[in-house]
Parts: structure tokens; sequence; C-alpha cells
């Protein structure tokens, strides 16, 4: 394991303090190596990388149930990745390209993926041929770029994007496609569930979907700032992409039809808001289900002391136990202090701590500390296995339900009452600045934009699933018919 040669023993304030904390973790914990020369482009530490294998080996699991993983090209065409009018229009100032072959300029120059609809759909075409064919379920885990503009962060805004996965589904009518929108919903709250991340589905209003697309739905999680992060994203494309790249399959009675397509991603933001929602002022905390060490043993024995010889063959036994059960288990025999082995561990995260002390082993005993609360509790070393099986599962829970207790506990609703007056616009960007609110606006984009300026916040969209008031109201500006959608200061 790799030492981080700045390693202080200070705690870490998160509370008014996000955007530090953050940047400090990610170094502390060796997730994330920020000193690479490319703005937006970092390094995975081992242990991050370990973290983020696990967390799309999750991913991985899920997707494969429906889904065949393939790998296409980084390289796209130029005339390719123009073809699609609207997608490109959304991308355009985003492309980075290559446009040399050593000192030769190339004849058509060529885009890194910023996504691949235009590399992969070229392929659609010539794979799908028969009704047979469809439903067409593929999906990929990438690198992407982007030239972002905005303010890039590690994890959160990348140029380089490591990984992408991006699913792209093609079916024979849109009723099949619109399923599909569903199914990968469920895989998405399936997995954000495995991860403890809590989350709201919305559908993004129409001047914010995803370029190409009929609709967007996004799920979006809470930072700790109270701005909002979308971790996922599904669109339904309906025939526009099949129409640009001509996919078509002879139906049943040999008629010709364009395919109705979905995509759906999610990318490396996925870690950042496992990081970022559960951490809290001396270190990650992770959830068992993605913790690359779910357990570490520490022996507590000076060298000199006797007795050291039994407790760590105490602490051996008991790790080769929790391997044998298939739980990730390290024993940390090494030289340093028991205060500094304390110090690394809470700091990486690891959901459970194990100590052994000469006065545990006469009682046949050892000392359990979870991460999550600190709690410390005397267990039998005969039920060691059971009882840190039973632990884990319950810190999982434990730390899901105060998740998601804080998510929606900073929802704000507004009664809608007195629509538009300026006491509920001073209400509302004072909520806002803490958290989600929820108001009624109609569908204009002059009403959105002008809301979203107002409140210094961006408009997420109506909400899918779980709205507790009357969703049907006047709108904030004009007073016209409107539903409830969120509004947040977004990443
Ligand atoms: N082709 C579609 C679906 S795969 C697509 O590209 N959708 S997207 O643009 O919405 O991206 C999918 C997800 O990637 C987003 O929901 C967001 O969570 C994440 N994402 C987008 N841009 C970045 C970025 N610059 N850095 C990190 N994550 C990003």
């Amino acid at each position: 394991m790799m030492q981080t040669k700045t390693e202080s023993k200070t705690t870490l304030p998160k509370e008014g303090n996000f955007s530090e904390w953050y940047s400090e973790i990610l170094k502390r914990a060796e997730i994330l190596d920020i000193r690479y020369p490319v703005k937006g482009v970092y390094v995975w530490y081992p242990y991050g990388f370990r973290l983020r294998n696990i967390i799309y080996t999750i991913l991985r699991s899920l997707m494969d149930k429906e889904h065949e993983e393939v790998l296409f090209p980084m390289l796209i065409p130029k005339d390719e990745l123009m073809k699609e009018e609207q997608h490109i229009k959304g991308f355009e100032a985003e492309v980075f390209w290559v446009t040399k072959g050593g000192c030769t300029d190339l004849d058509i120059p060529l885009a890194l993926r910023p996504t691949s609809e235009t590399a992969i759909y070229p392929v659609f075409k010539v794979w799908i041929r028969s009704h047979r064919d469809l439903p067409l379920r593929i999906y990929q885990i990438v690198n992407t770029f982007r030239y972002e503009t905005k303010h890039t962060r590690p994890l959160i805004r990348l140029r380089e994007i490591t990984s992408f996965k991006e699913a792209h589904t093609a079916h024979a009518n849109r009723t099949d496609a619109e399923e599909q929108v569903r199914t990968a919903m469920a895989i998405y709250q399936n997995f954000f569930d495995l991860l403890d991340v809590p989350y709201i589905i919305t559908r993004r209003p129409a001047w914010d979907k995803f370029p190409g697309a009929d609709y967007t739905l996004a799920f979006d999680t809470l930072m700790p700032d109270g701005r909002t992060m979308q971790i996922g994203t599904i669109h339904l494309l309906g025939e526009s992409f099949a129409r640009t790249f001509d996919i078509k399959y002879e139906d049943k009675d040999g008629s010709l039809q364009y395919v109705n397509q979905t995509c759906y991603g999610i990318s490396e933001r996925c870690v950042a808001s496992v990081i970022s929602i559960h951490g809290d002022e001396h270190g990650l905390v992770l959830p068992p289900k993605v913790a690359p060490i779910q357990v570490v043993i520490v022996p507590i024995v000076f060298s000199s002391q006797e007795g050291g010889g039994e407790v760590n063959k105490a602490c051996a036994a008991v790790y080769e136990e929790l391997e044998k059960a298939g739980i990730r288990a390290l024993l940390d025999d090494s030289e340093e202090r028991p205060g500094a082995k304390y110090y690394r561990w809470e700091m990486k995260g690891v959901p459970l701590r194990i100590e052994i002390g000469p006065r545990d082993l006469r009682n046949n005993s050892c000392v359990f500390v979870r991460r999550d609360d600190s709690n410390k509790a005397q267990v039998p070393l005969r039920d060691v296995t059971q009882e840190a099986k039973r632990t884990l599962e319950e810190i999982q829970s434990c730390i899901q339900e105060r998740a998601s207790k804080t998510l929606f506990a900073n929802i704000y609703e507004s009664k809608g009452n007195d629509a538009g007056s300026e006491e509920e616009m001073i209400t509302l960007k004072k909520k806002v600045e803490q958290g989600i609110v929820s108001l009624f606006l109609c569908d204009s984009e002059r009403c959105g934009k002008d809301l979203e300026e107002r409140l210094e916040a961006s408009v997420l969209g109506e909400p899918i699933y779980e709205v507790q008031e009357k969703s049907e109201g006047k709108c904030i500006i004009c007073s016209s018919k409107a539903r409830r959608v969120y509004v947040a200061r977004a990443y």
C-alpha cells in the first residue's frame, strides 16, 4: 500500500468546506492524483482504482443480464460525427480533434469520441437486417473526451472521462424502446441503491435534453454543498438517429422500418457521489458492498510485549476465517503504532476494524469498531465471521438510511398558493441554496429561463416518482397551468 508523504493527523472539516474537503480526501485516501499536467485529466491511484473496479463490477453484473459488452474505436471520422444535426449542435464546442498523423495533415479529421452514437450507429446499420436482429442491446465502458469549459473537477467534470459506461439499444418500435427506458431506470435504481447513493429521477425540460433525443430522464443526487449532481441519464432517441444513419430492418410482412433507439450512460461521477455523500471529517466512509477492504484487523501489541506472538496468531486466524467467508479483509501487522493504523484505515473508509490485544485474547474475544458511527462492541472470537457479516450488512443499511434522509430532508416543497409573489421568490432563493426546491412551472422555455435567472439555479425537470404534494398548479412565472418540477443549483 502506498503512503502519502504529506499525511497529517488533523481532521478535515466537511461542513461549509466541501470543496476543500473533497480535494484533500482524494489525495489523502489515495483515490486520484490530480498532479497530471493536462487540465481536467487525472490519475487513478491503486486504491482508488480498486474502488472504481468494484463499483464497475457491480454495474457490469447488472448490465450483463440484458446487454452484451462491446468495444468500439475511440476515433470518429468528422463526416460521421457531423451527420446528426441536433447532436453535433450540442457537442460541437466540446470535441477534441486529431488533425495530423505524424507531420501529415489527415484528409478527414478524427474526433476523440465525446460519446459514441456516431461511432456505433453506422455499424448498427450493417448489423441490423431483420426483425430477428432486434432488440439489439449493447454497452461499453470506455474513456471519452469532452472539452469542458466550465470549471473542471476530479471525477465530476472531466475532460477525459475514464469510466464512461454507455449503453445503446435498438428496437422494432417506440413501445419497445419505451419499455427499455423503464428497464434502464430499474437497473440504475438498483445500482445506486447498492452504492447507498440516494437520488431523484426527473424528466429534463425540453431545452435541456440530450442533443438528438426525444426526451431525457436524469438521476440527480444532492452533494454536501447543497448542489445537485447528475449521476446518470437515459435518453429515448426515437427514430432521429435511425433516419440519419439509415438503420432499418425488414419487418415480418417484408416492409422496411426504421428502428427505435435508446441510450443511457453513467460516468465516474458514481464514484464521486459515494465519496462525497458518505465521507466525514476523518475521511472516506465506504458502504461495505463497494469497500476494497471491508474489515481491517489490527493486533494491539508492541514487539517487546509479552503475549505478542499469541495475539498475532489469533489475528492471522481471524483474517483467514474472514477471507474464507468471502469478506475482503486485511491484516495490518506492520510495525506502525495502532493509532497510526486507525488513522490510515479510517481515512480509507474501511467499514469495520477488529482489534485484538492480550487482554481480549484472555477473554477469547475481540473488539469491533464501526467506521460509520464509531461504535465499539466486544465480540467472542468464535462468532467473529458471523458477527462481521451481520455488522457489515447493518453498516450498509445505516449509511443508506442516513444519506437518504439527508436528501429528502433537503427538498423544499412550495405550496404554490401565492405563486410568483416576491415573498415566495425570496423563500425559494434561500431554500435553493441548501438543496432542491419543488414548485410549479409551465412547459415554456421562457418561463424556465426566467426562473433559472431569478433563482440562480437550474430546472431539473418533472419528478418521475414520489411527488408528495399535488402535481398540478399555476406556473410560478406566468400563472398558466403548470406541473411540479424540481429546481436546484447543479454541478
Ligand atoms: N450518449 C449518452 C448516453 S450514454 C450521453 O452521452 N449522455 S450524457 O451526455 O448525459 O452523459 C452521461 C453521463 O455522464 C451524465 O449523466 C453525467 O453523469 C456524466 N458526465 C457527462 N459529462 C461528464 C464529464 N465531463 N465528466 C464526468 N462525467 C460526465
